[in-house]
């Protein structure tokens, strides 16, 4: 008889019951032609833990109690529990080197999705969360019982610094609290991120003394992290209370960095999820964005893009409530095959935010869908607008309004020019 080559069984027990002090991940696999669930179950627990692909000459008792534990399989969805010790505190980039790290190149998986993962609360309480939730941005722009508003300068890349900020301003006076950069602008030679803050401030001061309300920005400081601080803090010199971050590419160690730095000075953060389509759109294989919502959410971000169901990129509306409900809910139960049970103690929470393709005829869908607690970003569905940006972001609250009094978005159109024109244009379309 041959000798035993490797230990990958011993990383599976369905009889096991997790210690309430294990991190639980929920993955869908499906193993490669050839080898059973079993099989390619032991290499997901054993690669993302301790183990290595062959048996070993020697194994100190500690080890035992390091090893992760396939412990639940229903259909392609297995459950994997891992002991706390083998988490650094603190150290987000180090879990995603074990939860989603080798794991998703090997061979003996054929299709790997990392769904979700239920932290203990002795992990949690390593974390800082948001500096202010919802209710604490709500009160620095005092706006209440509707979404906060904002859009990007569109084209998204092209306009010089006064150009960007003259965009900004037309924003801000037809309601909006926010003028945002979009995710591929950050300091070019036609539009100098310096330039574009100091126009931005003098446009934003202009706007907060006409309408007398309060209006911010949405700066992206996206770069190499010690540039991030000094845009941050040039932002701070010049009155903004916000930075907008491109959190996929920058990542999460980055990001850990920037919120101390940001939460120094009292900075709250935007953060754009450009890139995570590469990895969270396949259905089968790669990361859900539920789970990239918690994470940013623990290491401190105050608002995430999280789609809108109806606009222009990729996204159900139970994909898009996971990721809303991640960020804001104090716990999530179970939702069998999407998300894990999630105490989160006292994190506080983030705001969603839908933006992609919207303009004033989707407003009703998308406020159906999140509720009020969010924030909207209509960008060319404003700028679009047959009379301009000012109209297009009138029209956009004009929706709102509609929604909140419970009346048709035509019969609200009767006194609302700006909306009627709006829905001359786009109706309901939905863009792709
Ligand atoms: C929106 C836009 C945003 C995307 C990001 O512009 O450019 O970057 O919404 O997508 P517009 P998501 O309103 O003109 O479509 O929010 O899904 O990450
Ligand atoms: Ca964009």
């Amino acid at each position: 008889m041959s000798k035993k080559v490797d230990w990958y069984d011993e990383f599976v027990n369905m009889k096991y019951k997790p210690d309430p002090e294990e991190l639980i991940a929920l993955f869908y696999f499906e193993p490669p032609k050839g080898m059973t669930k079993k099989e390619s179950a032991g290499r997901i627990a054993s690669e993302s833990s301790t183990g290595t692909w062959t048996t070993l000459s020697k194994l100190p008792p500690r080890m035992k109690g390091l090893q992760a534990t396939s412990f639940e399989m229903k259909g392609n969805y297995l459950k994997v529990a891992y002991p706390r010790d083998l988490w650094e505190n603190g150290n987000f980039p180090q879990l995603l080197s074990g939860i989603a790290g080798n794991i998703f190149g090997m061979k003996g998986v054929e299709n790997l999705r990392l769904i979700d993962v239920s932290f203990p609360r002795s992990y949690i309480k390593h974390f800082p969360g948001p500096i202010l939730g919802p209710s604490g941005i709500r009160k620095r722009y005092k706006v209440y019982k509707r979404p906060l508003t904002g859009a990007v300068p569109k084209p998204k890349i092209g306009f010089s610094a006064k150009e960007h900020a003259e965009v900004g301003y037309e924003t801000w006076m037809g309601g909006f609290e926010f003028c945002k950069d979009d995710e591929n602008l950050s300091s070019t030679k036609f539009n100098n991120f310096s330039k574009r803050v100091k126009y931005l401030a003098q446009y934003r001061d202009k706007a907060m003394k006409e309408t007398g309300d309060i209006k911010g920005a949405y700066v992206n400081i996206t770069a190499e992290v010690e540039e991030m601080k000094k845009r941050a803090k040039l932002l701070h010199d010049h009155g903004f209370d916000y930075a907008m971050i491109d959190v996929v590419v920058t990542g999460p160690s980055a990001l850990q960095t920037m919120r101390e730095y940001l939460g120094d000075l009292k900075m709250t953060t935007h953060a754009h999820r450009a890139m995570h389509a590469s990895f969270t759109r396949n259905p089968l294989h790669g990361i859900t964005m539920q789970f990239l919502a918690k994470m940013y959410r623990l290491i401190g971000l105050n608002q995430l893009h999280s789609g809108t169901a109806v606009g222009k990129l990729v996204g159900t509306k139970p994909e898009v409530l996971c990721v809303a409900d991640t960020l804001r809910e104090k716990k999530i139960t179970e939702r069998k095959k999407m998300l894990l049970d999630q105490d989160w103690g006292s994190i506080k929470p983030a705001f969603p935010v839908s933006s992609g393709g919207l303009h004033p005829g989707l407003v009703p869908e998308v406020c159906n869908i999140y509720g009020e607690e969010f924030v909207l970003l209509v960008s060319g569905g404003i700028h679009g607008h047959p009379k301009g940006t000012r109209a297009g972001a009138k029209a956009t609250m004009q929706a709102i309004e509609a929604w909140q009094e419970k009346v048709s978005l035509k019969e609200k159109a009767k006194k609302a020019p700006e909306l009627a024109l709006a829905l001359e244009k786009w109706g309901q379309m939905k863009p792709q």
